[in-house]
């Protein structure tokens, strides 16, 4: 499956690209400009790029898709009129597939529900030479790091968790679906070159303590946009000590700081990693060039000096943490948790522990849950909380399960789910009386976003590493902490636990019947994709129209949001997920999610020609009925989370031309501008109080659309004064290309045309 001709073809430009680039900068490098340096689409670099400034075109390996975002994804490829993708891509059905009473019967119903829609994947990946994962395989995170991930790679991938393959060395990126067409087309895919943190350890993991715990402590640190704009290399003995599915953690959940992505050097855990899941020959491979699969000496011993801003953490002193609610950068140390609970009143009965997911399903992850779960079964009581279980893999829950693992949690009262996304992102039917009661889970997975989980905003959601998730549904309680605390057994005694053990890769080898792979038809010019033109899952996309060449006038605001205002705020997922191929019905939940300003309620905002109150994604149907078009202004950080270009293509298909915000989450800003819209910011955040309710506004400036130069915005107020404000942009040349073409796919096709 996975292509060591491909990969050796990469290795061999290393040496010459990577020792081109130290010349040229005159200095050592980290491991993040090697890899890019080597990954040039121009080959050796021509022009000493500028961190956190410079746009740079790239030549990625391979691109990676979930199902979710994989609709979207094809049906903007279908148009790019290619015959095959020009770089391996694969497809992964994840994301659809419900939890509600156990694998088996969920994956059965999800399969029919969604039937359509895995037949469309399935075909067009079978057409354009596109590897498939069928239901049931896997997430999509897990399967790559087990098949394709490789050290020294460029990945990019229509997920924002694709970070994860960091673990094993590979800068790997997530993206909109706007950008893994041009890389399957056959362009260069730009990205602004990134700034470097360095993010040092030393001392050795011990105890409770896990990899996760490090990046909950990252995230405390950096908060959710502390990384925006950088890639983040961890360094020093103490990485070198983490397993390699531990570094997969961290890299994964650190797509929750904004980080572009994240990524260890080449060491021996993940040697032993690739030899462990079948690739002894690409380990060889990466140890004939590991110098350069890792960052130079130099800059990891003056790390002050080459990155632009370094975090030192002592993994011996690292205590296990837990984060949240509705945030995953609210980070507790455990032994101050309790006390936080207490004093924000957040429900201490504990409802429901959820374990598994992309970032923590490792057979490492799973043993050390498991190892508490054991200790439950020893003592003849079973889990206060509801349990489930969500493997990351068909390979690790095969493996898993062959080992005993899976039956040790069943005796505690867990419940396996199928090996998907599931209750991460809001596939979870949960037995509830009232959907809006107050109550608490924790999950080992990334997110916590109010309704993430189960659609219900008064679900506080905690994130924690498996074993504290574990300990924790046993007691059924937030404030127990497994490292003090005594829970008592079935003969009434008061026991403490024992430290989780793990157990880094299975002694007897992985293992798996069926993993779940379908290879691409070898001549696939003969397969018919069929879209139904009634079907209400999947709509092939109509271009969008170009500019019209003037600027702007008469926009009426949509919507100012206030606070946060995720990706899950502007397109959610759970219940709309089945909308994903159909952007006409996906974009009725467009925006329904983000705070007014003025009323501080969701999804009811004021129509300026009525005056009436509506939900967000009605009153733009009548605006765009009208020929008006509209702006949304936002907070900070405006799109965090995500990288579903829903979120950026339904403003675009329902008539919004402006997103103004004090700031962007790096891939949500890149997929406005690909759909053709303008991702503006204020170039004085404070003005973000100058908007008001009823605002009209003139947007001047577009027919010297220029990088670099703000355009100027005239507020026209409702009692007939103005406020005139410079909005910055960072669009650059090809960029403001294709703001002018209407989306940067009419670009592509113009191409195919000629
Ligand atoms: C997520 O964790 O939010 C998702 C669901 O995996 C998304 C992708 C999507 O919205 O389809 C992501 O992280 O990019
Ligand atoms: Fe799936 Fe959750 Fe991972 Fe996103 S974070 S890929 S929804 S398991």
């Amino acid at each position: 499956m996975f292509d060591l001709e491909m990969i050796k073809a990469v290795y061999s430009r290393f040496p010459e690209r990577i020792t081109a680039a130290k010349k040229h900068l005159n200095k050592p490098l980290s491991l993040t400009e090697k890899i890019l340096y080597a990954h040039l689409w121009v080959g050796n670099a021509t022009t000493v790029y500028e961190r956190g400034n410079s746009y740079v075109d790239f030549a990625p390996d391979r691109v990676a898709m979930q199902d979710a975002t994989a609709q979207m994804a094809l049906l903007q490829f279908m148009q790019a009129g290619r015959p095959k993708v020009a770089v391996p891509s694969t497809v992964h059905c994840d994301h659809l597939i419900l939890a509600k009473d156990g694998a088996k019967q969920d994956l059965a119903t999800s399969m029919e529900v969604n039937k359509e829609v895995f037949d469309f994947l399935s075909s067009v990946s079978d057409k354009y030479g596109i590897g498939f994962w069928k239901p049931g395989a896997g997430i999509i995170h897990q399967v790559v790091l087990e098949n394709y991930a490789f050290p020294g790679g460029l990945m990019i991938g229509t997920d924002s968790h694709t970070v994860n393959a960091g673990g094993l060395g590979m800068l790997a990126i997530g993206v909109g679906g706007a950008d893994a067409c041009d890389v399957m087309a056959g362009l260069p895919w730009e990205l602004k070159f990134p700034k470097l943190i360095g993010v040092k350890l030393t001392g050795k993991l011990s105890g409770w303590t896990s990899s996760k715990d490090v990046i909950l402590k990252v995230a405390g640190i950096l908060t959710v946009k502390g990384g925006t704009g950088a890639i983040v290399e961890y360094f020093g003995e103490g990485a070198e000590s983490l397993s390699c599915t531990g570094k997969g953690t961290i890299c994964n959940m650190g797509a929750e700081i904004g980080a572009t992505t994240s990524v260890f050097g080449y060491d021996s855990k993940m040697s032993d990693y690739l030899k462990g899941t079948g690739r002894s020959e690409l380990a060889s491979a990466s140890d004939e060039i590991a110098d350069y699969l890792t960052g130079d000496k130099e800059v990891y011993q003056n790390p002050e000096k080459y990155f632009d801003q370094v975090i030192e953490i002592n993994l011996s002193e690292l205590e296990p943490h837990i984060n949240g609610p509705f945030t995953p950068d609210m980070a507790w140390p455990i032994s101050q948790f309790a006390q936080a609970v207490k004093d924000n009143q957040w429900p201490a009965e504990l409802e429901v522990g959820l374990i598994g997911s992309c970032t923590n399903s490792s057979y490492e992850d799973i043993t050390r849950a498991a190892s508490i779960a054991k200790q439950a079964n020893d003592s003849g009581i079973k889990a206060k909380s509801e349990f489930t279980i969500t493997p990351g893999s068909e390979q690790v829950r095969y493996t898993v399960e062959r080992d005993g693992y899976l039956e040790t949690f069943e005796k505690m009262g867990g419940v396996v789910l199928a090996n998907a996304c599931g209750p991460c992102i809001g596939q979870w039917a949960r037995h509830s009386s009232d959907p809006n009661r107050k109550n608490s889970i924790i999950t080992s997975f990334n997110r916590n976003f109010a309704k993430r989980n189960d659609g219900n905003p008064n679900t506080h959601a905690f994130v924690a590493s498996p074993e504290i998730v574990t300990a924790l549904a046993i007691a059924g309680d937030l404030t127990f902490n497994p490292l003090t605390d005594y829970f008592t057994n079935n003969k009434g005694e008061k026991v403490k636990f024992a430290e989780p053990l793990g157990i880094e890769m299975p002694i007897n080898g992985y293992a798996v019947e069926d993993a779940g792979y379908q290879s691409p038809a070898v001549d696939g010019s003969n397969v018919v994709i069929n879209v139904s033109p009634t079907s209400n899952r999947l709509q092939l996309l109509e271009p969008f129209s170009a500019w019209e060449g003037q600027d702007l006038k008469g926009l009426k605001l949509l919507i100012k949001a206030k606070g946060k205002c995720t990706t899950d705020h502007i397109s959610m997922a759970g219940p709309w997920l089945k909308f994903r191929g159909h952007l006409d019905n996906i974009s009725n939940n467009m925006l329904i999610g983000a705070i007014n300003y003025f009323n501080e309620q969701p999804d009811k905002v004021k129509n300026q020609f009525t005056g009436e109150y509506g939900s967000v994604p009605s009153t733009q149907r009548d605006y765009k009925a009208r020929g008006i078009g509209s702006i949304v202004v936002g907070d900070e950080n405006y799109g965090e989370g995500s990288s579903r270009e829903h979120a950026a293509m339904e403003p675009r298909f329902l008539g919004v031309r402006v997103i103004l915000t004090k700031s962007f989450a790096r891939i949500h800003e890149t997929n406005l501008k690909k759909q053709g819209m303008l991702a503006l910011t204020f170039a004085d955040k404070s003005s973000y109080d100058l908007i008001q309710e009823d605002d009209s506004f003139n947007l001047l400036g577009l027919t010297t659309f220029t990088p670099n130069k703000p355009l100027r915005l005239v507020i026209n107020h409702k009692n007939g004064t103005t406020d005139t404000i410079n909005c910055n942009h960072t669009y650059n040349g090809q960029q403001i290309e294709w703001f002018k073409a209407g989306g940067a796919l009419n670009i592509i096709r113009k191409q195919v045309l000629v």
